[in-house]
């Protein structure tokens, strides 16, 4: 049994997420979760909101209320969805705790202690109109990387560089549009992320098989111009940590807060600290899972997130922790993923474009957009969502052959059997031939979830589905019944056993259906299965189920149209 501690990016605060914020970091981060449970291992899976910066000041404005009610409510809806979507967090914690405050100015005294900070006087964005510096995301303008025209003060979205308010072309107010922004002197604290640049170099060359994607950004951030440049950590805002040097006041820092990017990371391990609190355990609790004097080495943690994220798990995360001097677990592997898009154009928060996690369980059962979203997750380039792929992955693979898989068998049953396995027969080539193929496969689906390979695990499962399915159709316990009763009976018992199997195998994509199915067997018995002759005589004669009800409706052209010109507008 192994320990393994899964982080999911922390969604921002700043409103309901899209399904394509989902698709990169929490629902594979979840699929990821339930697997490595399943397979008997022990599981710490932390996730948060991410509640300070500019996006929580906007969000809050535009909201109408003060931004600490703002964070507080919309951590209550993120929560909620994050169940409906079946997200089996560990603990959904919050970057504002006073855990991550403690926390984060601890880090941020370690590294001024070793040297890693520096205060620097400099000229910043001040917006006359708006009477205030803006930092971050108050400034937009035309990225000087890529030529992207609605580039973000902090990150373009668009080529994931990070930036400066001050690198943007043509800049203007995010708040009032205001183009006549001049700059003025303010003092803030550098991370000297340029002094760390070999150790962090060094560190990334020891991490051997991690996806082309995160190391090529890796590589691409630390090495390209003039290598790692140093990252202010502090902003002129209201809302969030206030800067200190530990427990100690920081002179000349009166009124600045650290900035998102810097505390949001550390709240992964406050995140660890909120659980451990929440559940009534001592600091030991969460330390053997973060610190590697505390038993932490030999956790394997796994990180989860979209591509625009890697610079700073890969850089300004590793440097905050190697530069504290202490012995924090540091990541072991990095899944990032690219986009998905939404109907040939992005998924927007800001314009309200594609289908938002609200809306989707408003109009469909979470495991219909679960299986969609991870067999189709943007791995190795964009993908696309369309609501005719949608329709068609629904009906085709959930309807047309799990869930009809499973009503032919307990509906056949039912109707010759009654509710209970039958007993009699015996199996013959057909079933040796099933269960070679089904052995097979279990071993290709459990190498490509151990490897994080999400599209080909689905692919995987599928096909461990179709399987059931043609064998049912060739055995045909229906034709064998009018002749050799026994011989339907020992089809059926493959088949209901072949369901409980299923949803074993398949709770970590469609766990809400796991649980229909393993109630409707009637069995608690979800042990991942080694050998699947064995695992297929689970359920004895005798042992009773009863029929579920349909498990999958089939999405209409007629809800397919309505649905498509529902979210073509954005929500507002
Ligand atoms: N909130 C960005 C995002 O949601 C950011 C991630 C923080 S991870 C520490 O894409
Ligand atoms: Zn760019």
């Amino acid at each position: 049994m192994a320990r393994i501690l899964i982080t999911s990016a922390l969604p921002y605060i700043n409103g309901v997420k899209h399904l394509g914020n989902l698709v990169g970091s929490m629902l594979p981060a979840d699929l990821f979760a339930r697997y490595m449970r399943a397979r008997g291992h022990e599981v710490l899976f932390l996730c948060a909101t991410d509640e300070h910066g500019t996006p929580a000041e906007l969000a809050a404005a535009k909201a109408g209320l003060p931004v600490a009610d703002y964070c507080a409510w919309m951590h209550g809806v993120q929560k909620r969805l994050g169940d409906g979507f079946g997200l089996s967090f560990d603990h959904f914690g919050r970057s504002s705790s006073p855990q991550n405050h403690r926390l984060t100015q601890h880090f941020a005294g370690r590294l001024a202690e070793a040297g890693l900070i520096e205060e620097r006087s400099e000229r910043q964005v001040y917006s006359p109109t708006d009477g205030r510096f803006l930092p971050d995301r108050y400034v937009e303008g035309t990225c000087p990387n890529c030529g992207y025209a609605h580039a973000r003060g902090d990150q373009c979205e668009n080529c994931t560089k990070q930036l400066d308010p001050t690198d943007l072309i043509d800049p203007r107010s995010a708040i009032s549009g205001a183009t006549d922004l001049e700059m003025r002197e303010t003092k803030h604290l550098y991370l000297r992320q340029s002094a760390m640049q070999e150790r962090l170099d060094a560190w990334l060359d020891g991490q051997t098989g991690w996806p082309v994607l995160t190391t090529s950004i890796a590589r691409k951030w630390l090495h390209d111009g003039d290598g790692l440049r140093d990252r202010g950590i502090t902003r002129d805002l209201d809302w969030g940590i206030p800067v200190r040097k530990g427990d100690a006041d920081w002179p000349g820092m009166e009124g600045k807060v650290f900035y998102v990017w810097f505390d949001a990371p550390i709240e992964y391990i406050a995140c660890g600290a909120e659980w451990a609190e929440a559940q009534g355990l001592d600091a030991d609790a969460w330390q053997r899972w973060w610190r590697t004097d505390q038993g932490a080495g030999d956790v394997r943690y796994v990180q989860f997130m979209g591509k625009d994220n890697v610079p700073f798990h890969t850089l300004s995360f590793p440097a905050t922790l190697m530069g504290s001097g202490e012995p924090w677990k540091l990541v072991d592997y990095i899944k990032s993923f690219n986009y998905l898009t939404y109907d040939g154009g992005q998924f927007s928060t800001s314009q309200g474009r594609g289908v938002f996690m609200d809306d989707a369980l408003e109009i469909l059962p979470a495991d219909a957009w679960r299986w969609w979203l991870l067999s189709h997750a943007p791995e190795t380039g964009d993908s696309e969502f369309t609501w005719e792929g949608f329709q068609t992955a629904v009906n085709k693979d959930l309807a047309d052959v799990l869930g009809n898989f499973v009503s032919r068998v307990t509906k056949f049953c039912r109707t010759r059997f009654g509710e209970a396995v039958p007993g009699g027969g015996e199996w013959g080539p057909q079933e040796d031939a099933l269960i070679a193929e089904l052995q097979a496969r279990l071993a290709a689906y459990a190498a490509h979830m151990d490897a994080i390979e999400v599209r080909k695990s689905a692919a995987e499962l599928r096909a461990i589905w179709v399987a059931g399915n043609e064998y049912l159709q060739a055995a045909a316990p229906w034709a064998a019944f009018k002749e050799d009763p026994d011989r339907a009976a020992a089809i059926i018992r493959l088949s209901l056993n072949l369901i409980r199997l299923y949803a074993v195998l398949s709770a970590p994509f469609i766990p809400h259906t796991a649980d229909a199915l393993c109630a409707a067997l009637q069995t608690d018995d979800r042990a991942w299965p080694d050998d699947v002759k064995t695992a297929l005589t689970a359920l004895p004669p005798g042992h009773g189920f009863s029929v579920p009800g349909n498990l999958f409706d089939k999405i209409t052209d007629a809800q397919r149209i309505e649905w498509h010109d529902r979210f073509a507008g954005g929500r507002g």
